[in-house]
């Protein structure tokens, strides 16, 4: 046994093995490896390498603990790999591992990730590439650090993300169909005006953006659709395929751009075209993009879970948009909506109605950018762009680079180079930009763990956002930058409030963070929610009974099973399985009657055999979940439950189970006997 591994050496020619082994190892509860008895908790790891080294026949040192009876151990002169499979087969170890290093996913290899193009003359740049996406760095702290996010999410659910926006251009090589390799599905044109559709009719299933430029005659022509719609005259957004891009472009193709997009769906739906959009082709698009039926149009085959809304108006928030938005989130997407760019006036509609996620706008150094609107209603913050450099000619630092068209009007195919990225010269600024990092932050929360509702979504994403900037930027002119205030109710008089440092009752919770909103969505699911355990006592037979199950609860609350009474004590407990938390057996015996004896387990071996046994039958595989305790110690945030037996007095079985020490010790002076482990004697460790 101790050469077992002398064999292998003739694999070692080509290259040289690492001898320095590195091992994960798992206890087997109940291990006689295990000390009986808790001391420091380094003691205890030293205590156990060491054991389960001389069970091998090997020194063995003991690493960091990881969780209850799980440990790292160090050998050498062995691979990991080997000393692995040796620990493996110990009839004491639940599983061996070799403990591998990881790394984060390198960058993706789209080459305007991490520079824009070469800056020539009026065009190129941004140098700082697609910075926003990025790990915060030096004075660039507003990024949102989307790699740890894809290392989590990849491969999870395709979740489908909804633009409600101009529309795409399907042809952008860094887009394209889903048929053809890309991420767009393809959405709806809910666009019912045809002269402001620009594309010859009203509603159709084709919503590829036509463009929607507005000439200086257009807005000059009284009496005509788009009068005085705008002050100039303008050429074409391509809007929503900026917008969509920041979600959708394809990420590691070796083209153009990266997005915070992985195994995420684009779902186009056209609502605005030239001067924009009715209320009408919004919350219809809104609906459709859930799932809901929209009169006239075929259902949606591909519901989304998220809806970005790049858009806004003046006013308070209408019954028409407060009726949608309580639909949509009662199908379980999420609304995502750009605060505004109306230099830090109150926020618009719908960015201003209850229930949806209204994003602010930061600078790079991750303050409140000047054109950001702002306020309470604000969930969140996230990069918006901004130039820092804005005398005439030079390049704008800090655009959000993203997919647009050469088209100034119609738009130019990708076979003519119509196809392109906007730069430090073309250069994306506005909160519009926000909104998406965060819709495609909530959608790798969702690919990560799809049953979260809208709301428990926003309250991850919130809890994982960076804190503010307080301190460290100065104006252009010198002076000082001040906290943000408040803005003007709507309906009031507005005061432009440009660069201000954000507080969380003005730009919400925090600074976008995607890594850390995935892993908190990853957290989410080891960890059950809590039940309560509530104890009842039967005098007659001086017996205990406890239970999770709320219609018992009520029904022997309620004294509806006499003369069964509530003792008044309770403890949490889980509702579910999770991280070291496990199922706890429940099981009756009529071996004993008329006395009543219900037994509780989660001991995963004595769960089947008392189930086998005949003198106890099964109740319930999962009454409720513990996190069993084999030494005696419980994790923070866990408390010790403590379980007492009647040691036979009276002629039936009985257990107390008490998270009370006073209850403990006179159970104890009435010789009840304490059961469990370590120096405190405990059965399990709960919620606190
Ligand atoms: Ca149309
Ligand atoms: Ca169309
Ligand atoms: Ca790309």
């Amino acid at each position: 046994m101790l050469l077992a591994f002398s064999s292998t050496r003739a694999s070692a020619q080509t290259a040289i093995p690492d001898t320095n082994a590195r091992v994960i190892v798992k206890f087997k509860a109940g291990s006689t490896l295990l000390p009986k008895t808790a001391t420091t908790a380094a003691a205890q790891l030293a205590g156990q390498a060491g054991a389960l080294g001389t069970r091998i026949g090997m020194s063995l040192t003991a690493g960091e603990g990881v969780a209850e009876r799980i440990q790292v151990v160090f050998g050498s002169g062995i691979t990991s790999e080997q000393l692995a499979q040796r620990l493996a087969a110990e009839s004491d170890v639940e599983y061996a591992v070799p403990d591998q290093r990881r790394h984060h996913t390198s960058a993706p290899n789209d080459p305007l990730y991490l520079a824009g193009a070469t800056v020539a003359g009026t065009t190129g740049g941004p140098v700082a590439g697609q910075w926003y996406l990025r790990a915060p760095s030096g004075e660039v702290q507003s990024s949102i650090n989307v790699e740890p996010a894809w290392d989590l999410s990849v491969g999870g659910t395709p979740i489908v993300v909804a633009f409600i926006d101009t529309g795409v251009r399907f042809d952008h090589p860094d887009l394209l169909r889903v048929a053809a390799g890309g991420n767009l599905l393809p959405g709806y044109d809910m666009i019912s005006d045809a002269a402001m559709a620009n594309d010859g009719d009203g509603r159709d299933a084709d919503p590829s953006d036509p463009g929607d430029w507005v000439t200086q005659a257009e807005i000059s022509q009284r009496g005509g659709p788009f009068y005085q719609c705008t002050d100039t005259p303008e050429d074409s957004s391509w809007h929503g395929t900026q917008t969509s891009a920041l979600v959708g472009a394809l990420t590691n193709n070796g083209i153009g751009m990266a997005s915070v997009g992985r195994s995420l769906r684009i779902l186009p739906v056209r609502a605005l075209g030239k001067c924009g959009g009715y209320d009408s082709d919004i919350i219809a698009g809104m609906l459709w993009a859930a799932g809901l039926n929209v009169p006239g149009v075929p259902a949606n085959p591909n519901p989304a879970r998220v809806l970005n809304l790049s858009l806004d108006g003046d006013g308070t928030c209408t019954s028409a948009y407060a009726d949608a938005i309580a639909r949509v989130k009662a199908a379980g997407a999420i609304i995502v909506v750009a605060a505004g760019n109306s230099t830090g006036h109150a926020l618009g509609t719908p960015a201003n109605c209850a229930g949806v996620v209204a994003v602010a706008g930061l600078r790079h150094f991750g303050t409140k950018v000047g054109f950001s609107d702002l306020g309470p209603e604000i969930s969140i913050s996230a990069p918006a762009g901004n130039c820092v450099n804005t005398s005439a000619g030079t390049p704008c630092l800090y655009p959000i680079l993203t997919a647009a068209n050469t088209g100034l009007t119609s738009p130019v195919p990708d076979s003519a180079g119509g196809s392109i990225y906007t730069d430090s010269f073309n250069a994306s600024l506005g909160t519009s930009f926000s909104a998406p990092l965060v819709a495609g932050t909530m959608a790798l929360m969702l690919s990560v763990q799809p049953s979260l509702a809208p709301d428990q979504a926003l309250a991850l994403l919130k809890s994982a956002a960076r804190p503010f900037p307080t301190t460290g930027s100065v104006n252009s002119d010198g002076t000082p930058v001040q906290q943000c205030t408040a803005p003007q109710p709507v309906g009031s008089a507005q005061v432009d409030q440009l660069e201000c440092y954000c507080t969380t009752s003005t730009c919400g919770a925090g600074m976008l963070d995607a890594g850390g909103a995935v892993l908190a969505a990853l957290g989410a699911t080891s960890s059950p929610g809590l039940v309560t355990v509530t104890e009842f006592y039967h005098p007659q037979f001086n017996h205990y009974f406890i239970t999770a199950d709320a219609g018992e609860t009520a029904l022997l609350t309620a004294g509806q099973l006499p003369p069964w009474v509530p003792t008044g004590l309770k403890f949490k407990a889980w509702s579910g399985p999770g991280t070291n938390i496990t199922n706890v057996c429940r099981f009756f015996s009529a071996s004993f009657a008329p006395l009543s004896s219900h037994f509780y387990s989660n001991d995963p071996l004595a769960c089947p055999a008392l189930k086998d046994g005949g003198v106890w039958a099964l109740e319930s595989l999962n009454a409720f979940y513990m996190m069993p305790s084999p030494t005696g110690v419980c994790p923070a945030g866990t408390i010790p439950l403590y379980r007492l037996y009647n040691n036979g007095m009276g002629g039936a079985p009985n257990h107390r189970y008490t998270v009370d020490r006073a209850v403990r010790a006179s159970m104890i002076a009435s010789q009840w006997v304490p059961e469990g482990n370590g120096l405190d004697v405990v059965f399990t460790c709960v919620p606190a």
